[in-house]
């Protein structure tokens, strides 16, 4: 789960505002007009949650840091509060037998930063050291496992080139200094993390989807490499030491105007693990109107495949295909850090009987376990997620739980998918 996705209490115990708190509070910006000042008040009831989590024999728990709760004002001043919910909560997850995996970055930018320019200034990669740094040193003790950030791909392009998602804001200005920055955060954060934890396990995670594409005429296939280097490529190799993949994507040879000296060097990390999120795969086609990528992708209903509630396409193949092709790098483990599907839940005397998602999740488990038993270095799965939560631009029409939220009564009810999982770990 993310912070602010789950926890609510967005004014509470000195935290302060973040990039997503500003967005959503704004009109017209959330689909179904709500925001996450409430959410599933995780705050206040993530005993219950975690203990929920440990009924369903879950042995993992993914959560992020808010940001804003340890640094309000995103720079080096600590809230004691803020430290207080993360350290009571971590305790809880151990008091439950859940390890915890801690996201650091999953899209809350502190507003105070943004009001400095965000991702776009390189002011974000020294604060974000100094809350990683904090984080570290006072969950350290109890907390392995660290994915430094959640999806670059994702809140540098929706939020800084297209502008749908927090902070809003579009272009290739925009866009090209907030990739760099997030990939300097990445491994920066990440040599911090190692720094002050020798044996932590370190990880970060990035969005892939397989590409195909739509004939195998040379514009096509051109056109899908370009598609992949944006998509799958462009947070992973630049770590791998391997740069941007400027070759295949020629448009980001403009990256290279925000380099400082040595920051070849700077954005190599050797992570012990990579954490891949998938969900669906694309279908790339040329098109010269398209600014700077000069394809685009089918859209998922003319594919003929079953759709989701938010008109993903259910193809577990994509899954397999995409493993595969990771399985080419260097890469020492990747964990499957997200997969799941939204659908539309009815309650039904007490039950969600949501046969669809548990088809999902059991497909594409399938799939991983394909792959894995083929070689590829996979050494975990995290579903996404445990309960319906404020799903960003969709606010909470979108619902990704294995369990049920109902947002009004903040009641849970467990989701035949998550029987489903309680019985396949028992
Ligand atoms: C995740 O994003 C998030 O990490 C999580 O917080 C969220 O709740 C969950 O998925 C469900 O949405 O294809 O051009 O739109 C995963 C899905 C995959 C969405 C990559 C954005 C890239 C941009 N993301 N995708 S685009």
């Amino acid at each position: 789960m993310a912070a602010y996705q789950v926890e609510g209490a967005h004014d509470v115990d000195g935290r302060g505002p973040s990039i997503w708190d500003h967005f959503s509070n704004r009109k017209n910006r959330i689909e179904d007009g709500s925001n996450g000042n409430r959410a599933c008040e995780f705050y206040y009831r993530y005993e219950e949650d975690i203990a929920l989590a440990s009924s369903l024999n879950l042995s993992h728990f993914r959560f992020s840091i808010s940001w804003t709760r340890i640094m309000p004002d995103g720079t080096e001043t600590v809230n004691p509060l803020g430290l207080d919910f993360y350290n009571r909560m971590i305790d809880c997850c151990l008091r439950n037998n859940l390890e915890p995996w801690v996201t650091l970055y999953h899209w809350d930018l502190p507003l105070a930063l943004e009001k400095e320019g965000g991702w776009c200034n390189r002011k974000v990669v020294n604060a974000f050291i100094h809350f990683v740094d904090a984080c570290t040193k006072s969950f350290g003790d109890r907390v392995k496992n660290w994915i430094v950030m959640n999806e670059p791909f994702t809140f540098t392009g929706l939020g800084y080139l297209v502008g749908y998602f927090a902070p809003g804001r579009f272009g290739l200005h925009n866009y090209l200094p907030a990739v760099h920055h997030a990939t300097l955060c990445q491994a920066e954060g990440a040599r911090r993390i190692r720094r002050n934890l020798p044996y932590a396990n370190i990880g970060t995670s990035i969005s892939c989807s397989h590409v195909t594409p739509s004939s195998n005429h040379p514009l096509q296939v051109q056109a899908a490499k370009r598609v992949d280097a944006l998509f799958n490529r462009l947070h992973i190799e630049p770590l791998l030491g391997m740069g941007y993949p400027i070759r295949d994507l020629p448009i980001l040879e403009r990256i290279e105007k925000y380099f400082h000296p040595y920051d070849e060097e700077l954005i190599k990390f050797d992570f012990d693990f990579i954490g891949l999120q998938n969900y669906y795969s694309l279908v790339a086609y040329h098109n010269s109107l398209i600014p700077y990528i000069k394809a685009f992708v089918v859209p998922f209903k003319k594919l003929n495949r079953s759709l989701t509630a938010n008109g993903w396409e259910v193809y577990p193949d994509g899954m397999y295909k995409i493993l595969k092709q990771f399985a080419r790098y260097p890469v020492k483990e990747y964990i499957i850090t997200e997969n799941g599907a939204a659908f539309h839940d009815r309650v039904q005397d007490g039950h969600v009987h949501d046969t669809k998602r548990l088809n999902y999740i059991q497909s594409y488990l399938g799939e991983v376990l394909r792959a894995k038993n083929e070689g590829v270095n996979i050494g975990g799965y995290f579903i996404w997620t445990l309960m319906d939560n404020f799903e960003w631009k969709a606010g909470f029409k979108s619902r990704f739980g294995i369990v049920y939220t109902d947002f009004e009564k903040q009641t849970r009810i467990i989701k035949d998918s998550g029987l489903w999982v309680r019985d396949f770990l028992k």
